[in-house]
């Protein structure tokens, strides 16, 4: 476990949420996989009548929701991946000189973030991209965004998969205590599906796209009338193969097709669900100890948005059997799973109601694995 004793006075003053047009429920994705699936059966019937190829089983939208609390997503885009011919998105590539689509869905959150929080391009000298993938490797994403922002400073990519933004934050954090920045601004666009099967059902249902952006500063230069300051951070990684993905560069020299099949994401979704639970429990146990609170004394947990069942369990643990819906609140109902993004966007759309004095956590856990955390207290400014 990364600890380290923090510099008081470093807060994050606002956040900014992008939604993209598209949506899809469970019943829209479960009747284009089903689709999908009888076509499927059609054409390989003979050999599914031999016994050489496995008939396809058909997905239903009330195991989605009972299994994962998912019932919608946003999409960039749904043309192509309700077409059961297709089951991929339509994104045609875009020109050098055109914004990249990662970059656009990140200045839509960071306009917001940067509108909350007061600030301007000339307030700010550092812009951190960290989400579970970029769409190319250089230049940064982050470089793409500062200049079309018109920020004089430095930026670059991240990535820690689910844990991208928890980790950003805290490097965020580490900068201004540093020295190296003085304001901050970090964005997470998260552009899951064009690399989710949507031919696969155990994880056709799982992702959503989303961009959210948060800035974080020193108190001093904060000119919010609250903010959030950083009381804690901690990051824990400890490596698993039973969340991974294997698409990328190298498949050019491999000779294999980066995104056939089992090179896009796959997870061994039950063990991920036993073995991260117990992890992420006592790591927020142990957070709340360090900024001397018991975990009942946290008003909310802003918690990692894979599983409804998942946090229901982990906040159990924290706060006992009858704990308050709205002190551990769900949003992947409305966003499905948005990788680094969904604890953000809990705290984003569930922080305004609280007091000064209140305290919260933020964390994500997911894949490598990765756990990261930042215990928060309300401050008036
Ligand atoms: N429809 C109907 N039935 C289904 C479906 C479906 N779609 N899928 C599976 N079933 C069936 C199974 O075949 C199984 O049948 P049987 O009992 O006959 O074998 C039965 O339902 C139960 O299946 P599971 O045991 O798989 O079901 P679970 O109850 O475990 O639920 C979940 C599956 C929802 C995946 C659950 O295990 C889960 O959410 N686990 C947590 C996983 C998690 O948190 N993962 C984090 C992943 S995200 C992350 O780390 C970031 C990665 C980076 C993002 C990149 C963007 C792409």
């Amino acid at each position: 476990m990364s600890e380290f004793t923090l510099p008081r006075g470093i807060v994050i003053s606002g956040t900014g949420l992008w939604e993209p047009d598209g949506q899809i429920s469970n019943e829209e994705l479960v009747d284009a996989y089903n689709r999908h699936v009888d076509l499927f059966n059609e054409r390989h019937a003979q050999e599914i009548e031999a016994g050489t190829v496995a008939a396809k089983p058909k997905s239903s939208a009330e195991f989605i929701e009972k299994a994962s609390g998912i019932k919608n997503r946003f999409v960039i885009t749904r043309e192509g991946i309700l077409d059961p011919e297709r089951m991929r998105p339509v994104l045609p590539e875009r020109p050098d000189d055109e914004l990249s689509v990662q970059a656009e869905m990140a200045l839509n959150a960071a306009r917001e973030a940067m509108a909350a929080a007061n600030k301007t391009a000339a307030d700010i000298d550092m812009v951190i991209c960290a989400c579970s993938s970029h769409q190319r490797s250089y230049p940064a994403i982050a470089i793409e965004v500062q200049s079309a922002l018109g920020i004089d400073g430095f930026g670059f990519d991240m990535q820690v998969a689910c844990s991208s933004a928890t980790f950003a934050l805290q490097r965020a954090v580490d900068a201004i205590a540093g020295g190296s920045a003085r304001t901050v601004l970090l964005v997470h666009p998260e552009l899951a599906s064009p690399q989710v099967d949507f031919t696969d059902r155990d994880s056709h249902f799982i992702f959503g796209d989303i961009a959210i952006a948060s800035i974080v500063e020193r108190r001093e230069t904060c000119t919010t009338d609250t903010a959030w300051e950083v009381l804690d951070a901690r990051a824990k990684t400890v490596f698993s193969n039973n969340i991974r993905s294997n698409f990328g560069f190298t498949s050019n020299a491999a000779d294999v097709d980066p995104f056939g099949p089992g090179k896009t994401f796959r997870q061994n979704g039950r063990k991920v669900f036993k073995e991260v639970c117990p992890m992420a429990a006592a790591h927020l146990e142990q957070q709340a100890a360090a900024v001397g609170a018991a975990p009942t004394d946290i008003r909310r947990w802003w918690l990692h948005q894979a599983n409804i069942n998942m946090n229901g369990l982990i906040a159990k643990k924290l706060m006992g059997n009858d704990f308050a819906p709205e002190r551990a609140p769900v949003v992947l109902d409305r966003y499905a799973n948005t990788g680094c993004a969904g604890s953000v966007i809990a705290f984003h759309q569930n922080n305004r109601d609280l007091a000064v004095g209140d305290k919260g956590v933020i964390c994500s856990f997911g894949a490598g694995y990765s756990i990261g955390s930042l215990a928060l207290e309300k401050v008036a400014i």
